[in-house]
């Protein structure tokens, strides 16, 4: 069986978790780009502030229109403190679950002959142990699991069998379905499917010829009740960046110095918890005109966190202003090529 375990507006939950009197507010997990006071995206808003249609990339001006000052709360968005509970539900699910994907830093596929029985103890560790709600989806094939996890969302478990699966991905609109994305739904309705068993009316022939033999196939496939099996491959995180708006656009050092350093410092304490050390840093400056450019260098010895590198952000940074005439915008720091520092912590 398999399992899908999804966190509930989980940046929110997190944000609500450390503000005890929040509880019954609306709270707005911000992306300030740092131009004017309110500008920006929302990152994601908690069931309240749902209801009233605040959304994951809305302008943070539009949800402040729609919000009740009073009732509110909008706070900036914390990376670090959300990978690091990420990285503390991780523990949780591997020390129970058998085989575990890490999806994203709110979701986890897992393959597990008892997913049943362990389903609802996860819920119960992850609350006891971390305050914190998810969704949680069991079904013979990690598709139905996944959009039982969602449908079951807040705080569900939805336990599907074998003919259950089939009825409630029959039932599905398309677009509930990952993995079929907004085109592919607008073109479907347009011949006449809206549902996954309208699929059933189709040709494999035809849907290969409009989506494709890849998709084309898959889809006939939902249709004939064989889902995916395959819980996907963790991809192992290979570089860490941090992005940030300048308040104006420059091309004085100072300014772009003093803004990389912060943004190296949130990098950093990334490297930091992961023990991680890297051999190749680079700067991306997005100019004026929006174009992004790179600059990168690689070091022999792998270096750690508090190694210090303003020296080597100055040349880049200084190579950069040299090569190009136009006002910066944003800029970005990235730390690539990592090695684990775990045989080497006595050292720090
Ligand atoms: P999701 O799991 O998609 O959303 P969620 O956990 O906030 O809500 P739900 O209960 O529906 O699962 O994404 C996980 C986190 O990723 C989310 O808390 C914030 C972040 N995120 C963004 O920053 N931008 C986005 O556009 C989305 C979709 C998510
Ligand atoms: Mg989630």
């Amino acid at each position: 069986m398999y399992l899908h375990l999804d966190m509930d507006y989980f940046f929110a939950q997190l944000e609500e978790k450390r503000r005890p009197m929040a509880k019954n507010k609306i709270i707005v997990v911000c992306v300030y780009s740092g131009r004017t006071e309110d500008s920006g995206v929302v990152s994601t808003v908690n069931y309240l502030g749902r209801e009233i249609g605040i959304h994951s990339g809305m302008p943070i001006a539009f949800a402040k229109k729609r919000a009740p000052p009073a009732d509110s709360i909008f706070v900036p968005i914390d990376r670090e403190y959300y990978e690091q509970t990420s990285l503390r539900l991780d523990q949780i699910i591997r020390r129970s679950c058998d085989r575990v994907v890490q999806a994203s830093i709110d979701e986890w596929n897992v393959e597990d002959k008892n997913a049943i029985d362990k389903a609802a103890r996860l819920k119960d560790s992850i609350k006891n142990e971390l305050g914190l709600t998810c969704s949680v989806g069991v079904a013979p094939s990690i598709l139905g699991a996944k959009m039982a996890a969602s449908k079951s969302k807040p705080n569900g478990l939805l336990i599907l069998d074998k003919s259950e699966e089939r009825r409630f991905i029959d039932e599905s609109s398309l677009e509930k379905v990952p993995g079929i994305g907004p085109k592919t739904v607008a073109a479907l309705n347009q011949i006449g499917a809206a549902k996954v068993k309208d699929l059933r009316n189709i040709s494999v022939v035809t849907l290969a010829e409009i989506f494709g033999r890849k998709t084309g196939g898959w889809l006939h496939n939902l249709s004939s009740g064989n889902f995916d099996q395959d819980i996907g491959e963790e991809k192992p995180q290979d570089e860490v960046s941090r992005i940030g708006t300048l308040k104006e656009s420059t091309r004085d050092s100072y300014l772009l110095l003093s803004k990389l350093t912060e943004l190296e410092n949130e990098a950093k304490e990334w490297l930091m918890n992961m023990k991680k050390s890297y051999k190749t840093l680079s700067i991306t400056f997005i100019t004026e005109d929006l174009k992004t450019h790179t600059k990168s260098t690689s070091f022999r010895n792998p270096k750690s966190w508090n190694e210090d590198i303003s020296k080597d952000m100055e040349a880049l940074v200084s190579e950069f202003l040299s090569e190009n005439n136009m006002e910066i915008r944003r800029i970005g720091i990235r730390f690539a090529n990592f090695m684990d520092m775990d045989c080497q912590t006595t050292l720090f």
